[in-house]
């Protein structure tokens, strides 16, 4: 007997059926984020560096620079990722050309991700999209789509209305749903003396920018409760969006489980949602004490976020995207590490007895329901995610897969500028 029979055997007695637990993972997309390649630079302006509420640390040698050095990284990585994969794309990661111009974010179109499409289409990859609403000059303030200034206003409601456009567009090309979600970095330092204004000048924003239907766009909006720079106030913050969502069918509050107060966890948020909403999307980071989107590694919550999509029977409706962008260490190991945790952590939960621990809760025995949950925590998962990777024709071995990166830092990263 394999090691993969023996363990199928083991969850078998306890009744999970190894086989279903892995084509339901094979069948789930993950969104991977094209920003860990790059510290979410982007290209579309010279001075690049990320900031207003988004920060990068580290300065780990070999970051891609340009369309062609990202697509090589991410193409690295994802030969080492097992799964249905899509690729998270940011408005600054428009590929302009001789044949495609630069323009400024609020004239963007969807001649600058062709591209993009035709690499998603040849890689068999999905494409979810974001407006860019940092690291530019129009941030004015550290406020866009709130900003008392009108022109600043627009100048970012066009750019999220053109996001929404070369969303439908990408969505068109691929015979695809792409989530185009909405994220700023509105806030204040320091105490406000006006809390409302800027909250009824986003929601006017946000009713310009989803004035139109579009059928292959699925939309949402991004909540926060703080960030370095702004302590004292975040316009979008869960209130707001998660009220702007409940009353505008087809719009959604995502959750990024960096966001919030760190006793608030998003496994406890996603079970919230699921009476009222048919999608949530998620952001999958690995908050330390603040939203410092570390890789995400195999740790309890989120496994507890993998249990919660599992055991409510909602992996069609909760999108799963990765928000992490860690500088310090080598970018492709980085990708490598957060997603294929990831995929493990809901290898766990598809190998839970949900049923049986149902009951249990049902029944008061809380004694069992623990002794359950502790018993399963030591199961050999390990044996049938090596067959996952086995079937996928993916390295299961890290020790590997790693030394494979470590070649392409010799041969490829070293050898660049940045
Ligand atoms: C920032 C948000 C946002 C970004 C990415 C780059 O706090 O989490 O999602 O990280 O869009
Ligand atoms: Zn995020």
């Amino acid at each position: 007997m394999t090691r993969y029979e023996e363990a199928q055997q083991q969850y078998a007695s306890l009744g999970i059926d190894t086989e279903t637990a892995l084509k339901k993972l094979s069948e789930k997309a993950i969104s991977i984020q094209c920003w860990q390649g790059d510290d979410v630079r982007g290209f579309d302006s010279k001075e690049g560096g990320a900031g207003n509420g988004i920060a990068t640390t580290g300065n780990y040698p070999g970051r891609a620079s340009g369309f062609e050095e990202l697509k090589q990284d991410y193409l690295k990585a994802i030969s080492m990722i097992p799964g249905k994969k899509r690729i998270n794309l940011h408005a600054a990661y428009a590929v302009f050309s001789d044949a495609c111009p630069w323009t400024d974010r609020d004239q963007i179109s969807y001649e600058a991700f062709i591209p993009w499409v035709n690499f998603a289409k040849e890689y068999e990859l999905g494409i979810d999209f974001n407006p860019t609403c940092f690291s530019h000059p129009m941030v004015k303030d550290g406020l866009t789509l709130s900003s008392p200034d009108e022109q600043v206003r627009r100048f970012w409601i066009n750019h999220c209305i053109q996001s929404r456009k070369i969303s439908e567009q990408i969505g068109e090309a691929l015979n695809d749903q792409v989530l185009c979600n909405v994220w700023i970095p509105d806030g204040y330092k320091d105490i406000p003396s006006d809390r409302l204004g800027p909250r009824m000048r986003l929601k006017d924003s946000l009713d310009q920018i989803f004035a139109v239907h579009y059928p292959h766009v699925i939309d949402s909006v991004e909540s926060k409760f703080f960030a370095i720079g702004v302590e004292s106030y975040t316009v979008g913050s869960n209130e707001f969006y998660m009220s702007y969502a409940a009353s505008h069918p087809g719009v959604y509050n995502l959750l990024d489980n960096g966001h919030f107060h760190p006793s608030e966890t998003v496994s406890d948020k996603i079970p919230a949602l699921l009476p009222f909403f048919d999608r949530i999307p998620l952001h999958v980071t690995r908050p330390v004490h603040w939203d410092s989107d570390h890789v995400v590694l195999y740790e309890d919550e989120l496994k507890e976020i993998m249990k919660e999509i599992v055991r409510n029977d909602a992996l069609d409706k909760v999108l799963i995207g990765l928000d992490f962008f860690d500088a310090s260490i080598n970018r492709i190991a980085a990708w490598v590490i957060g997603t294929r945790s990831t995929e493990k952590a809901l290898l766990f939960a598809l190998l839970q007895p949900n049923e049986r621990l149902k009951q249990l809760q049902d029944a008061g025995s809380f004694t069992e329901r623990m002794m359950v949950m502790e018993e399963m925590k030591t199961m050999p998962m390990e044996d049938v995610w090596n067959e996952y990777c086995k079937r996928q024709k993916i390295e299961a071995d890290d020790e590997v897969w790693f030394k494979e990166i470590q070649q392409y830092e010799r041969d490829v990263l070293s050898r660049r500028n940045a």
